[in-house]
């Protein structure tokens, strides 16, 4: 059963949300077992909702099935595939997927980056829309808000997250945020569009903390930042976690240099 969508009646969120359009930007390596679910999972949930999407999937230099599976669902569906070898890491992939999502994003749409593993709650999706109807610019998945969690994860990954977050939060403070980590996020394309035109780039940063960059580079910029809380299930994901420990620890210590001291 579908549960409560933080107090909007879905008879609501569909009349609100009938004229936009989702463009969902999703990284992939080697995620064949699990990137065909995420598909279906997309077209379901957007479908039962009447919304409107396009699922760009950045599939960087897999060595599996992941592109040729997603290329045969974009055969039914509104998928595309953008695909390249060899592996460059998570950045490369978010920023060739942003790109080819504002190539057709109207401001009125939104941009959803998720993780192509299933780790993220679906139904609170139609939340991050609304929050953006209400005027915030970016909205993330948060699971170190209030009422959310990390569930099914190793032990030690739920300290190196909690140290990194924690990390992020003293030195590169944004009001109302908790979690700087997160892939879960919806973004006004206008938000993108002034980062890109006003740094040149989405971010510096290669791997995982490229994501903490651009939230930052988002508050610098004065955009109105919100959060959603989630319980992460770890559990969902098939396979083994791809994440780059030392990089990602590296990646937050030059932001915090970059950023923090500096104030760039
Ligand atoms: N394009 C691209 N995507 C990547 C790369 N590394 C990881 N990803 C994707 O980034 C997302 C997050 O990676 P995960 O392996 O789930 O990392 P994690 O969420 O820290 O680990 P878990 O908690 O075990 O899920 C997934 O969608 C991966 O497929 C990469 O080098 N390139
Ligand atoms: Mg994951």
């Amino acid at each position: 059963m579908p549960r409560p969508t933080n107090g909007f009646s879905p008879k609501i969120l569909r009349k609100s949300l009938s004229n936009l359009m989702i463009f969902f930007v999703v990284p992939a390596f080697n995620e064949e077992q699990n990137i065909g679910r995420l598909v279906d999972r997309t077209d379901a949930y957007c479908r039962s909702r009447a919304l409107e999407y396009r699922l760009i999937i950045a599939d960087d230099g897999s060595r599996d099935k992941t592109a040729e599976i997603v290329r045969e669902k974009s055969k039914q569906l509104p998928v595309t595939l953008i695909t390249y070898q060899p592996n460059r890491g998570v950045q490369e992939a978010f920023a060739r997927g942003f790109v080819a999502a504002l190539e057709s994003a109207k401001e009125t749409d939104v941009i959803v980056t998720m993780e192509a593993d299933g780790t993220a709650d679906w139904d609170i999706l139609t939340v991050f829309l609304e929050r953006i109807k209400q005027g915030f610019d970016v909205v993330v998945a948060s699971y170190y808000a209030k009422g959310g969690s990390v569930e099914g994860t190793v032990w030690y990954r739920k300290v190196l997250s909690r140290g990194g977050n924690l990390f992020t939060r003293i030195f590169l403070p944004i009001p109302g945020i908790h979690t700087y980590s997160s892939f879960y996020r919806a973004y006004r394309p206008s938000t993108l569009r002034a980062i890109l035109e006003h740094y040149g780039d989405f971010y510096k940063e290669v791997g995982f903390s490229c994501v903490v960059e651009l939230l930052y580079r988002l508050h610098k910029m004065g955009f109105k930042l919100g959060e959603v809380p989630m319980v992460l299930q770890g559990a969902a994901r098939v396979g083994k976690s791809k994440m780059r420990v030392f990089q990602t620890i590296n990646g937050y210590l030059r932001i915090a240099s970059r950023c923090a001291f500096t104030r760039r």
